[in-house]
């Protein structure tokens, strides 16, 4: 307890570095299971160690750290981890760069922003820290793969990659600059390689189900997921190819359109174009041509419709007609059966082809009760939309024989039952969702633990040979992955016949590092990927991280907590009961035009700001120069932009605590954060402000006396009051709508009425006590540093960390016992008055009637009503 006269004014420095010191002598917020409290695993998405933390960590780890602290102080066992997906192709450009190997770079930034992390004072479990890319953590998913392998849930299959025939290497996505290799330039090449798959389509139907289950997770995200996996149920429908035995299977999800089938597409790599070809030129030429396309379904969405008829004719299965069959651009080989029944009537891509190449179109469906002109005739000539429905309930069949009449339900059943009668065609299921291709021929990875025998094929290399490990020790010249080009590091041995073999060079996509790591943080040691501290931590309770991860690695995440379950490693079926996807953290632009007509982006921390006097922006001028800069829009903070703001130095100017507080204050998670200085100094002010105040109140160190409740007099009583409604205000934002800003907001408030509570008695300071105090506590899970300080200020001998739980609001206090009520006459509002909130109505009434202005106003008129809004307002009628 402070003694000194003067209070002692805020050092965010000295108090951030003296809290911290006090958790790490603690190991405060390390943790296991012998518990008796409930569990609660509060787990934020982990950083890549690109160099230093970005605004969007801060928010994230400040979120999580929030909802930690606040479960610690609400009686949980919280395990709150921290680690380091630290596989990547940054470190190998950065090691480019800086002529260093990709290991040192990654370490090195690892140790910075581990202390950049530390410096904002999050309650983590840091005995659990580990990178991914260290042996003893990716041995364990080496292993799984082994397993997987063996199971048959991985396998290798040929899979095109981006070539670059200067510098004769793979390049990835992000490599690929217009079309060019990034180094060499040069034009790059489709290449088919073999590669390694997961199987996550077996699993497909059960990503989809469980999404059911997550009543935690935003839909948002749910939704995304859901169309990802793209379940589609159809037919498949087998067309006989005229002269000879091949058959043509086509899927379809429009079965109700067959009657309408004009001609049927198939992809340039299906097995009826390649055979046809073999006796055409024209076609194999064009079949040729098409290879050189695009792969990714953006480009089949927007590229130019093409085709090429093949000369074989297909027998339409219910009229006997024959159609053409034709080679088609966006017919996907790797979807369905690699064939379509085109109807041109109905389906647009269809349509376009058919205007394209003359070819006929057919309306068989439509609409019963049209809602406008448009909608009563069919022409051929110009696509509506209409004619792709298929859910509106008034459609029918038209020009379809037998099946006229039906909706979309009854034909897809009659045809389906038709078909299956005569074993021309069957009920499918099809997924737009493809197994996981886990190979990249990169260096900076996990190397793929296989061994290549002439004479045994692909080998899994066995358990005690694991971990395959990558040499770190490597220069890279961003031609080729070191451990492709180290002829000794591929040589070995096959482990089934001993003979000469080499080592897989590719390593694993990062997504798989990422995929399990939730689970590894519960059992740290184990010989396992995860041991039976798995079941007591998992699920975890809250997840938080970026939207930007919405469908890969939370779909991979779910898969993986699936293959965990299905090796019997965990109980659980999913990994995460729930989510929050926080929002971006957005700023200002600033730019200068260059000659050139190029910007010159100019960093936020470089700039002044010129305000008006309701503080908004009026112009900004370059600190350097002192000229102006143009403002350009707010957007997310970026380095095309350059208008990230850099946490470390907002720490190093305003303290940890006023970082994190502007974070939850000047936003809900899920939304966007502005980033503002003026609102963060805002923040400042306000924590100092709570902490004058605290000291101010122990300035002269007397004990406090106890709380008379009885005795309280009125502004006693109307603060008291003030303080229980933001402890249960604040109790039901942190826990039950994770709405951080309106909590802070609360206590703003009873800070301000405290301000206003100017009261030397003895009682008075018993409440103020209470009030300071839950402030303080209030605040805690926000700004640990300042509340572990203040608290102690406060006379607390105990710390924040296990012995104080979160304040609970008292219901009395929160009773108001006077209320006060508007008087009316006529419906005109003449006065107040203070009344007991159990005042009887006659009480209410002559009180009303002696309210001095009020009964001016009844002078001499008789009264001939009386309404109470019980309250809240009392109107006299009176004439
Ligand atoms: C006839 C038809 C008529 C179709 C109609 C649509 C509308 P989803 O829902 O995504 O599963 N299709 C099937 N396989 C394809 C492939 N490999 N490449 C490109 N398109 C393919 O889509 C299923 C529909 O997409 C199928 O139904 C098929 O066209 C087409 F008025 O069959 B439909
Ligand atoms: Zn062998």
């Amino acid at each position: 307890m402070s003694t000194a006269a003067e209070p002692i004014p805020y050092d965010p420095k000295s108090v951030e570095s003296h809290a911290q010191a006090f958790w790490e002598d603690r190991r405060a917020f390390e943790v296991d299971e012998q518990s008796d409290k409930p569990k609660f695993y509060c787990l934020s998405m982990l950083p890549y160690p690109s160099g230093a933390l970005h605004m969007g960590h801060v928010r994230n780890y400040t979120i999580g750290d929030v909802i930690s602290r606040y479960k610690r102080m609400t009686g949980h066992n919280v395990l709150q981890p921290m680690g380091w997906d630290a596989f990547g192709l940054p470190a190998e450009n950065a090691a480019i760069k800086n002529k260093t190997a990709p290991a040192k770079w990654t370490y090195a930034n690892i140790e910075h922003m581990r202390s950049q992390l530390k410096s904002l004072g999050y309650a983590i479990d840091w005995s659990r820290e580990f990178a991914t890319c260290r042996p003893e953590y990716y041995v364990h998913e080496q292993r799984m793969f082994t397993r997987l392998l063996r199971k048959g849930l991985a396998y290798r299959k040929n899979s095109v990659v981006n070539w670059d025939p200067v510098d004769q290497t793979v390049l990835a996505n992000e490599q690929v600059i217009d079309g060019r290799g990034w180094r060499s330039g040069a034009l790059v090449e489709k290449r088919e390689i073999p590669q390694w798959f997961l199987r996550i389509t077996d699993y497909a139907q059960e990503l989809l189900d469980g999404l059911d289950t997550l009543e935690g997770w935003p839909e948002s995200v749910k939704t995304m997921q859901r169309n990802w996996i793209g379940r589609s149920e159809g037919l498949e429908i087998a067309f006989a190819v005229e002269g000879g035995s091949d058959v043509l299977n086509v899927f379809t999800t429009r079965p109700d359109t067959l009657m309408g089938v004009t001609f049927v597409s198939i992809a340039g790599e299906h097995p009826l174009a390649l055979k046809a070809a073999a006796s055409n030129p024209a076609l194999a030429a064009f079949l040729e041509e098409l290879k050189h396309g695009g792969v990714s379904e953006a480009e089949l969405e927007t590229q130019e419709k093409r085709g090429m008829d093949t000369g074989l004719k297909a027998v339409h299965p219910v009229t006997g007609e024959k159609v053409p069959v034709w080679v088609a651009n966006f017919v996907l080989m790797g979807y369905g059966t690699g064939a379509v029944m085109a109807v041109p009537g109905h389906d647009q891509r269809d349509f376009e082809f058919a205007h394209k190449y003359s070819l006929p179109i057919q309306q068989v469906i439509a609409l019963k009760s049209p809602r406008n002109e448009e909608e009563k005739t069919y022409d051929p000539d110009t696509w509506r939309d209409w004619y792709g429905d298929k859910a509106r309930d008034d459609l029918e069949l038209v020009n379809s024989g037998e099946f006229d009449g039906l909706d979309y339900r009854g034909a897809f059943e009659a045809l389906a039952e038709r078909f299956e009668r005569k074993g021309q065609g069957q009920r499918r299921v099809n997924y737009r969702l493809r197994d996981w291709g886990v190979s990249r021929q990169r260096y900076w990875g996990c190397p793929i633990p296989v061994i290549y025998c002439a004479k045994c094929g692909a080998v899994p290399v066995p358990d005690s040979q694991l971990p395959v490990v990558l040499p770190e020790d490597v220069t890279l010249d961003g031609v080729k992955s070191p451990i492709k080009a180290d002829a000794e590091w591929r040589k070995t041995t096959c482990p089934e016949c001993g003979g000469a073999a080499e080592r897989e060079t590719d390593t694993f996509d990062t997504f798989m590092e990422s995929s399990w790591y939730y689970a590894r943080y519960t059992s740290p040691g184990a010989k396992d990927m995860v041991d039976k501290r798995g079941n007591y931590w998992l699920p975890v309770d809250q997840y938080i991280g970026g939207i930007e991860h919405a469908i890969l690695h939370l779909m991979y995440f779910r898969f993986y907590h699936k293959l965990l379950r299905d090796a019997r490693l965990v109980d659980s079926d999913e990994p995460a009961t729930n989510l929050l996807t926080q929002g971006m953290v957005i700023a200002e632009t600033f730019y200068r035009d260059n000659a050139d007509g190029s910007k010159d982006w100019i960093n936020p921390a470089d700039v002044e700001i010129q305000r008006d006097d309701k503080a908004r922006m009026v112009g900004a001028m370059l600190k350097a120069d002192g000229q102006p800069v143009k403002l350009g829009p707010v957007e997310k903070m970026s380095k095309s932009k350059n208008n990230g703001v850099d946490p470390q130095t907002m720490v190093e100017k305003f303290g940890a605590d006023t970082v994190r507080l502007f974070s939850m204050f000047a936003a809900p998670p899920e939304q966007s954060l502005e980033w503002n200085e003026a609102g963060v100094e805002g923040m400042a002010r306000f924590l100092r402000r709570l902490w004058t105040q605290v000291h101010k109140h122990v300035v002269d160190g007397t004990a406090v006396p106890a709380l008379e409740v009885a005795a309280l007099d009125a502004d006693q009583k109307a603060l008291r009051r003030k303080t229980h409604e933001t402890i249960d205000k604040v109790g039901n934002d942190y826990g039950k709508r994770h709405s951080f800003n309106t909590a802070i907001a609360a206590v703003m408030e009873l800070s301000n009425a405290l301000g206003k509570f100017d009261d030397a008695s003895a009682q008075g300071r018993a409440v103020r006590q209470e009030a300071l105090e839950a402030a303080v506590l209030l605040l805690n899970p926000i700004t640990p540093h300042a509340s572990h300080a203040l608290w102690q200020a406060l006379g607390h001998e105990e710390t924040l960390l296990e012995d104080v739980p979160f304040p609970q609001a008292d219901p009395d206090a929160m009773v108001r016992d006077s209320v006060t009520l508007a008087v009316q006459v006529n419906g005109k509002l003449r006065g107040t008055i203070e009344v007991a909130a159990d005042a009887p109505r006659d009480l209410i009434e002559s009180l009303a009637k002696a309210e001095p202005n009020t009964a001016k106003f009844l002078e001499g008129s008789t009264i001939r009503k009386v309404i109470i809004v019980p309250g809240k307002i009392i109107n006299i009628v009176a004439g």
